[in-house]
């Protein structure tokens, strides 16, 4: 990226970040987590999304990864969070029913003692049952102190918060922290969920960490699902949930509301 625009970036973050971001254009986007087998919505990811007034909209990757240079990545957890929590009473009318909502949480953050402080006060006024809470830990950074973080996890899991680890495969350092820190939920990277077109390599390698969450009693999402093909090439193997594309684009809230009310789900018997 060209420096000055760069620098200019991280100005208006800086200064998004130091007051309220919703009024500098954060936003909070929702894209569905989906049983592959009858479409039904189980869970939204709730994404930060930036329009700025003037420079209009920014790449999600671009203001991650300077608000994570910049120190601020916190904050702008801390705003999706709020604000996802704060939502949940939309989502269960738009849905009809109770669904997860998953935020983000960039891993050096866990052993940041606070956290469970901020997820406690999140929960605290909002219409979300800390049950329905799944945090992704992010690949983004490194975990600083891993006891730390251990204890900080645990917290959170005692209130009944669920744990997921996002970008699974993909980051650094995956296997050791799926080992030490007390996972509920991974979700698969797009890196290797292309199973249908790379049946020997990737499918076995899929098959394979679906055993290994199966004997740890781990619920799985694939993630970047773009194609049926790719769906039912998943689903076979064994995958029964997932997020990309071809299940749902991330929305507005508003959005999520009207194509809801277009297209009603009907009630799953089981969800
Ligand atoms: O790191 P994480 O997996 O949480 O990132 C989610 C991001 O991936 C979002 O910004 C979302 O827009 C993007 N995304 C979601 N589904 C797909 C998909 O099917 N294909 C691609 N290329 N990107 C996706
Ligand atoms: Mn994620």
């Amino acid at each position: 990226m060209m420096r000055d625009l760069r620098s200019t970036l991280q100005k208006l973050i800086a200064d998004a970040l130091a007051g309220d971001p919703a009024a500098a254009g954060f936003d909070v986007h929702y894209q569905p987590i989906v049983r592959l087998e009858n479409r039904v919505t189980v869970a939204v990811e709730a994404l930060a999304r930036w329009s700025h007034p003037r420079v209009g909209e920014v790449c999600p990757r671009i203001f991650v990864e300077i608000a994570e240079q910049l120190g601020l990545v916190g904050v702008l957890d801390n705003f999706v969070l709020a604000r996802a929590c704060a939502g949940a009473e939309a989502l269960e009318a738009a849905y009809g029913r109770e669904v997860d909502v998953h935020v983000n949480v960039s891993a050096g953050r866990l052993s940041d003692a606070s956290l469970d402080a901020v997820v406690a006060e999140a929960l605290e006024w909002a219409p979300l049952r800390p049950g329905r809470l799944v945090l992704e830990i992010t690949e983004t950074a490194q975990i600083a102190d891993p006891r730390a973080a251990l204890r900080v996890a645990e917290r959170i899991r005692a209130r009944g918060v669920r744990l997921a680890l996002d970008d699974f495969a993909a980051g650094f350092n995956w296997f050791r922290r799926l080992h030490d820190l007390p996972i509920d939920i991974l979700k698969l990277d797009a890196s290797i969920t292309h199973v249908e077109s790379d049946p020997q390599h990737a499918a076995l390698f899929c098959k394979a960490l679906l055993t290994l969450c199966r004997e740890l009693d781990m619920r799985i999402v694939a993630e970047g699902v773009e194609s049926e093909a790719q769906a039912l090439a998943l689903e076979q193997l064994g995958c029964d949930v997932g997020q990309g594309y071809l299940l749902g684009r991330p929305q507005s809230l508003a959005q999520l509301v009207e194509s809801q009310r277009r297209a009603p789900q009907r009630m799953p018997a089981v969800a």
